[in-house]
């Protein structure tokens, strides 16, 4: 089997890269291959500094979670760790299934074993001895990878009872999803694994209390995992010298649509939209950039100084999300491309509360009004009700994906003017 190949990764190979240093580089089905690349490294680190050493270095190096809400690593691991519940669980969330997000998949295809070690470190830091892995059903490439490193991990002492002779049992396990979008949302996640209906759960109280299980469970995304090898082999210091203050290390950008080399990049946190734009060869004609994904916000071609950043994101009123970069030139039909969003949320709604079961199929009818109208025909009416809907959805809805589920809309008609 081809490793992922460089297109999806177009910048393969080149030494300044952190996280996907090994990416298109090390045979996936090769241990010693990893070890020969640097793996492992980090887990012995992990097991001189002892499971608060290792949170006392995930949080001085400012690691905040990569799935889109930047939550600090450390202090969710501080609080798994500090509960006197037993037994402690570690998910990890490869349920990647955000439109236009694939840098998860990249790093499990490419590098499964990073993956594998950074989970063990989760592990061992917050007291667990089980590991999850919940994987997006539609990622067959990524579970053969995983499951044959697993079994190699197995067989060469790197799981089990023993961990490399340390003293501490660690296994993991595979769960697959199947297909729903909000198996992602991690409550809906730890009640999929539990064979229940994948439904949100209310939080508080929140996993780090009674997560999978009922007990105390670490949930970290791909990618905030994958960071913690280089945390522990760079050490926090310099790791936190990577990137802005409240935005530290790398981060990994899926770049798509009216672009020359669409792919995964790795860029340190504080480069520029534009910058990133250019790395991906940006066509002529640009009209917007949807920032993370269905879930995200549009901005303009006049923004692309925009720092890549959590707190810069936020401060212009838009997100980075989990990465999402979709690029749209001249010929996307905007209207329909929103009609596309809505009926995505309206199809992955689970349904159990109001305001966004009932909220997302009024979404998209007044959008499919919108891009259905006869020039001259007024939008204003629609537009209020847009609004008034999306409100709604925003302030009385369970979980993220009904409280997001208007933003993609909200910034097209302010940011673009669309039905202007
Ligand atoms: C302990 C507290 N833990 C919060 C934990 C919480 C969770 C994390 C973030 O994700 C994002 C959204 C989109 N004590 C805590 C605490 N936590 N307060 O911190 O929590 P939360 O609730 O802010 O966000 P969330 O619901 O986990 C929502 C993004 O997800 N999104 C799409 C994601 C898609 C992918 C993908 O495909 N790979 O990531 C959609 O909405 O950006 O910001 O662990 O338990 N006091
Ligand atoms: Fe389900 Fe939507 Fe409510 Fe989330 S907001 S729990 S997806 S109905």
């Amino acid at each position: 089997e081809e490793p992922p190949a460089a297109r999806a990764v177009p910048q393969a190979g080149q030494d300044s890269l952190v996280l996907l240093r090994r990416v298109g580089v090390v045979d996936p089905a090769s241990l010693d291959d990893y070890r020969a690349h640097g793996g492992y490294a980090a887990l012995r680190r992990a097991f001189a500094l002892g499971p608060a050493g290792v949170i006392r270095e995930v949080t001085e190096s400012g690691l905040v979670g990569r799935g889109g809400a930047a939550f600090p690593t450390g202090r969710k691991w501080q609080a798994t760790a500090a509960r006197p519940e037993r037994p402690h669980h570690l998910v990890c969330n490869a349920d990647e299934s955000e439109p236009g997000t694939f840098k998860d998949r990249v790093l499990m295809e490419g590098d499964p074993y990073a993956l594998i070690e950074a989970m063990t470190i989760a592990g061992y830091a917050v007291g667990a001895h089980h590991g999850w892995l919940y994987l997006r059903g539609e990622y067959p490439r990524a579970l053969r990878r995983l499951e044959h490193a697993l079994t190699q991990a197995r067989a060469r002492g790197f799981l089990g009872d023993d961990v490399l002779g340390q003293g501490y049992a660690f296994d993991i396990e595979i769960r697959r999803g199947a297909g729903a979008y909000i198996c992602g949302e991690e409550t809906a996640l730890f009640n999929s694994i539990e064979g229940r209906r994948g439904e949100p759960r209310a939080k508080p109280p929140f996993p780090v209390e009674q997560g999978l299980f009922g007990r105390p469970t670490a949930a970290n995304n791909v990618e905030t995992l994958v960071n913690v090898l280089s945390v522990l082999t760079m050490g926090a210091q310099r790791y936190a010298a990577i990137g802005t203050g409240r935005s530290t290390g790398p981060k990994l950008f899926c770049v798509s649509g009216s672009v020359a080399r669409p792919g995964v990049y790795e860029l340190p946190f504080g480069a520029t939209l534009g910058e990133l734009l250019a790395l991906a060869g940006v066509r002529d004609g640009l009209r917007a950039v949807l920032l993370g994904g269905a879930a995200g916000g549009f901005v303009r071609p006049d923004e692309l100084d925009l720092p890549l950043t959590f707190e810069g994101t936020r401060e212009a009123g838009t997100t980075l999300g989990s990465g999402v970069v979709m690029a749209f030139d001249d010929r996307v039909p905007l209207p329909r491309l929103l009609l596309r969003v809505a009926a995505f949320f309206r199809e992955e709604s689970c349904g159990q509360c109001v305001p966004c079961r009932v909220g997302t199929v009024r979404q998209e009818e007044a959008l499919r009004r919108l891009a259905d109208r006869a020039g001259g025909a007024s939008a204003e009416g629609d537009i209020t009700l847009l609004r008034e809907v999306g409100r709604a959805m925003r302030d009385a809805s369970i979980c993220g994906l009904g409280q997001t589920a208007w933003n993609a809309v909200e910034s097209a008609l302010d940011r673009l003017g669309v039905y202007a």
